[in-house]
């Protein structure tokens, strides 16, 4: 298929893959892996202020000598927590250089083995050859290939297992419940890469991964007076997978993905966006639970909010003054709006964060909001003294 014939079609991937056979099908995010510095803590907190539900546990219990594993779930997002458990572990030198971060985005398939080659005889650098596990419950197959920097896509085939989570793994109960917040699945995931790297790593995921770059934002459109950063938003054929890649641009002081790259030492996952269906209620629970937002962006932005809406001819169904004192941001294209905040870094190092979002038609990124969101991560670089 041409590049001209992909263009033509701006968000209608079924349009983009129509009559092109898929060599790599994806059936949906299967786990995102954390490698961190005490997993037990970090399961805490993210029960108690995201409303993550105990799963799954590997540690000392279960026979596994070295490392430990947390695995929680909200809806359809699984979180898999890992801590090395002594100085040996390869895990070590992950966290010494990054920090708390995200290791492996792990890609469901029905057949890791076919994932495997497929990608790495397309050139992908090969991190775990296809290897099964196995228990009375069943087996799962994984694979892994590295993409940008440290960070893994695992292909995890899990069609002819009925188990908690993958072999190795035990059941965890907790007496400590914390209620959900609402959230449900994994909308999109967001890779910073170095200077003058996006492209390589759009021509990555189209070459090994046969994904398309179905919207571009440059320089010109994604800046402030301070700072520019460039994104391309790429897609598997289902559109289940969406991976934005982000790097920097020339600004007058230093932008916030120079800042990370800085603090992460290299490129990895800069944020995940969630999805909600009642992004009103989601936040409110999650900042009564503590969980730290960017400040809320200025009065001028919600009055321009009507005017984008009526562009579009799209009514708001949620209450304006609601959304302002939650300081959650609105945008709109052609195809309806769409709802979104974004926390703070969740770790020390102004690292990996979270996206809230509920999406009421719009298929977009919330470009209208760019300017308000990197003008409110200016005044957090600000305090930092990192901008
Ligand atoms: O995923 C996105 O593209 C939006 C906007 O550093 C965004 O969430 C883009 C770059 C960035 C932070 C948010
Ligand atoms: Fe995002």
């Amino acid at each position: 298929m041409s590049k001209k014939e992909i263009k033509s079609v701006e968000y209608g991937l079924e349009k983009i893959f129509e009559g092109a056979e898929d060599f790599l099908p994806l059936l949906g995010t299967d786990y995102v892996e954390f490698y961190v510095g005490n997993a037990k803590q970090a399961a805490h907190f993210y029960k108690t202020a995201f409303g993550f539900q105990s799963y799954a546990y590997k540690g000392l219990e279960t026979g596994s000598k070295d490392q430990v594993s947390y695995v929680l779930v909200q809806d359809k997002i699984r979180l898999v927590l890992t801590t090395p458990l002594n100085s040996k572990s390869p895990i070590n030198d992950h966290i010494v250089k990054h920090g708390d971060g995200v290791k492996v985005v792990a890609l469901w398939v029905d057949d890791a083995r076919s994932a495997y080659e497929e990608t790495t005889k397309r050139g992908a650098k090969s991190y775990m050859e296809p290897t099964v596990e196995k228990d009375e419950h069943g087996e799962v197959v994984r694979a892994g290939i590295y993409t940008y920097g440290e960070t893994v896509h695992m292909f995890v085939e899990r069609k002819n297992y009925n188990g908690t989570f993958m072999p190795g793994f035990v059941a965890w109960k907790s007496d400590y419940n914390p209620k959900p917040t609402g959230l449900k699945f994994i909308d999109h995931m967001v890779g910073n890469v170095g200077w003058n790297e996006m492209n390589i790593w759009v021509k990555w995921y189209e070459d090994v991964m046969g994904f398309v770059n179905f919207l571009s934002f440059d320089d010109k459109q994604i800046h402030t007076e301070y700072s520019a950063l460039m994104s391309k938003v790429m897609s598997n054929g289902n559109g289940r997978i969406k991976f934005p890649i982000n790097e920097p641009a020339e600004g007058k002081k230093k932008s916030q993905i120079e800042e990370y790259l800085d603090f992460y030492e290299g490129p990895g996952v800069q944020h995940i966006a969630v999805a909600t269906d009642d992004i009103i209620s989601t936040v409110s629970d999650l900042r009564s639970r503590g969980v730290e937002f960017l400040s809320t962006p200025p009065e001028e932005y919600y009055k321009s909010v009507p005017g984008r809406l009526e562009e579009f001819s799209h009514e708001l169904r949620e209450d304006i003054e609601t959304l302002k004192a939650l300081g959650i941001m609105i945008d709109a294209d052609e195809e309806g709006y769409l709802l979104q905040i974004f926390t703070k870094p969740v770790e020390d190092r102004p690292t990996l964060f979270f996206e809230i979002i509920q999406r009421m038609g719009a298929k977009g990124f919330g470009a209208g909001n760019f300017k308000a969101l990197f003008e409110s991560i200016e005044r957090e670089q600000a305090l930092r003294g990192t901008l």
